[in-house]
């Protein structure tokens, strides 16, 4: 018969709750400097490329159109993103630069904004994070680039850099999952403030109350019934 000593467990259940913490997250950071374009596609019908570390969006076209990158997500209660960008034109008003988000399945268009719309050559950073426009949809269809509503040749252009997308999945509780206690974490218990500071894996019985980190959802007792589950199939075998 195998068993477990105490220590073995505790280092199971440890690397079981790590498991499940990167799973209610998922972050796609890149800064293409690698010259590849990681995953994010052409959208409408600029050209879209890297050069010198970031993506380039170039070309011309008309009737109010988008253009540049797009990228898939699946299955989240929010979604953040933070890049930089650059753009510009000819025209004292046809500069823009767009952070646009559809519903992939269906192409319904569920948020827009302008990071900048205007003139001249400008650069800047945007952030945001999407919680109830996003709220039922499955897969949702990021596109980061520039409308072009004139016939005429402004020379529009993007350069987006430095592009993260977070996804986070929060239990049924309504509480994101953050087992790490981080309360830098953008996606760390918005709005309700610093939980248990030394918050960790096993302290579940710790003073902190049901919003506690280490309490939020009961996850921790899964992973202790994981835990159990794996030791009956040893002992069993
Ligand atoms: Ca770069
Ligand atoms: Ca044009």
């Amino acid at each position: 018969m195998l068993r477990f000593s105490p220590i073995v467990m505790a280092s199971l259940v440890s690397l079981l709750l790590a498991g499940t913490a990167r799973a209610a997250c998922t972050s796609d950071a890149h800064d293409f400097n690698d010259g590849t374009m990681q995953g994010w596609t052409s959208y409408g019908s600029y050209s879209a490329g890297t050069s010198g570390g970031e993506v380039r969006v170039s070309g011309d076209s008309n009737g109010c159109t988008l253009h540049g990158i797009q990228k898939d997500f699946s299955g989240g209660d929010s979604l953040s993103i933070s890049y930089d960008y650059s753009a510009s034109s000819t025209h004292s008003s046809t500069t823009n630069q767009a952070f646009v988000v559809f519903d992939a399945s269906t192409g319904t268009n569920l948020f827009g904004e302008y990071a900048y719309s205007g003139g001249g050559s400008v650069s800047g950073s945007y952030s945001n994070t999407l919680t109830s426009e996003i709220a039922g949809v499955s897969t949702v269809r990021i596109v980061l680039g520039l409308y072009d509503c004139w016939s005429a040749n402004w020379s529009q252009t993007n350069t987006l850099d430095n592009i993260t997308v977070e996804v986070c999945t929060e239990d049924e509780d309504g509480w994101i999952v953050d087992y790490d206690c981080d309360d830098t974490d953008p996606q760390s218990f918005p709005g309700n403030g610093v939980f248990d500071a030394n918050c960790d894996a096993l302290d579940s019985g710790e003073a902190g109350g049901s919003k506690g980190c280490a309490t939020s959802g009961g996850q921790p007792m899964i992973g202790w019934l994981l835990a159990g589950l794996l030791l009956a199939r040893h002992r069993s075998g």
